[in-house]
């Protein structure tokens, strides 16, 4: 069975998210590392254009977007689940909250706290991508209060859920609802100046983040980003062709289609392999690694005939 092989940078929040839940399943995993800036040249072969971090690629298929990353993982390795206790769905539903209300609020306390310190091209990237072109720093700067008050309403959350026997956010076991907190409290916790005297108002909460970070990021081993090409090269997709004639955009396979994300960069061209409610898979070729099948969520990622 193809390796699973990781395209992220150590510093990224949404790696972190995806890295807790291999450390979760206890699996394997390489690691490549990309840059943190575009042009990301040895991974557009892959994704045909998708710019965002992390990207998995197994072989010659590749899941965009955490969440398709999340999904694939558990459906291949099931347990232990990301679902302890029945919880499926409900799990999606809190990284309806956690990746939306909630990263938007600790982004911009981290932004508003490193603006001085910033490298010009990180501000002016990140800042395009999470707030939208032509965005106002001095009304992110304006907002830190009011940021602070909603993230400590939302730490309060998991502070109050956790603890008194309940090791996790599901129960006893760690599951998908741990891993979409605790990648904000890592990142607010590491990346913003106040985050660790912070958190102290959460011992329970602190305790927890203890247990999350016992879960560790399984095993991995640093691949190049040129031998992950080539395994992508010399692979074929293992995709399968899958209709859904309730899909609201009655879209087929064999459809020409581009993806694009709500979240910005370039729309990815390929013709559409499967398609669910939770999923899209595009078949496209490239110069570098001939065909692969690019996978991404339907929520938050618009398609559109082309
Ligand atoms: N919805 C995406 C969001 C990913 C995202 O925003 N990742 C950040 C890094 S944590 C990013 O891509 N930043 C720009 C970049 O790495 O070029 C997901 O869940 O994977």
């Amino acid at each position: 069975m193809s390796e699973i092989i990781l395209h992220h940078y150590w510093p990224s929040p949404v790696s972190e998210k995806v890295r807790v839940v291999l450390g979760i399943k206890g699996l394997s995993w390489r690691s490549v590392e990309i840059p943190r800036l575009p042009p990301k040249p040895d991974l557009m072969p892959l994704t045909g254009g998708y710019r965002l971090t992390p990207v998995m690629q197994i072989g010659a298929d590749i899941f965009c977007d955490s969440l398709s990353i999340i999904r694939e993982l558990q459906r291949r390795h099931p347990e232990p689940t990301l679902y302890p206790g029945g919880a499926q769905g409900m799990p999606w539903a809190v990284a309806q909250w956690t990746d939306t209300k909630l990263f938007q609020n600790v982004i911009q306390v981290v932004f508003a706290d490193s603006r001085e310190t910033m490298p010009e091209g990180f501000w002016v990237d990140r800042g395009g991508l999470y707030f939208g072109a032509g965005y106002d720093g001095d009304a992110i700067e304006a907002a830190r209060v009011q940021n602070l008050v909603d993230i400590r309403a939302q730490f309060g959350f998991v502070d109050a859920r956790v603890g008194e026997g309940r090791d996790f956010l599901l129960g006893a076991e760690p599951g998908l609802p741990d891993a979409l907190a605790y990648y904000l409290v890592w990142f607010f916790r590491g990346r913003y100046s106040g985050g660790p005297d912070f958190l102290r108002q959460f011992p329970s909460l602190l305790a927890w983040e203890g247990r999350m970070q016992a879960l560790g990021h399984g095993s991995h081993e640093d691949m190049s980003a040129e031998d992950a090409l080539e395994i992508a090269r010399a692979a074929e997709p293992a995709a399968e062709t899958a209709a859904d004639p309730d899909d609201p955009t009655g879209l087929q396979p064999g459809d020409a289609v581009e993806v694009v994300a709500g979240a910005g960069g370039a729309a990815v061209a390929g013709e559409v392999v499967s398609l669910s409610r939770d999923h899209i898979t595009i078949r496209r070729e490239d110069p570098r690694v001939g065909a692969v099948c690019v996978h991404f969520p339907r929520i938050g990622y618009a398609v559109r005939r082309v």
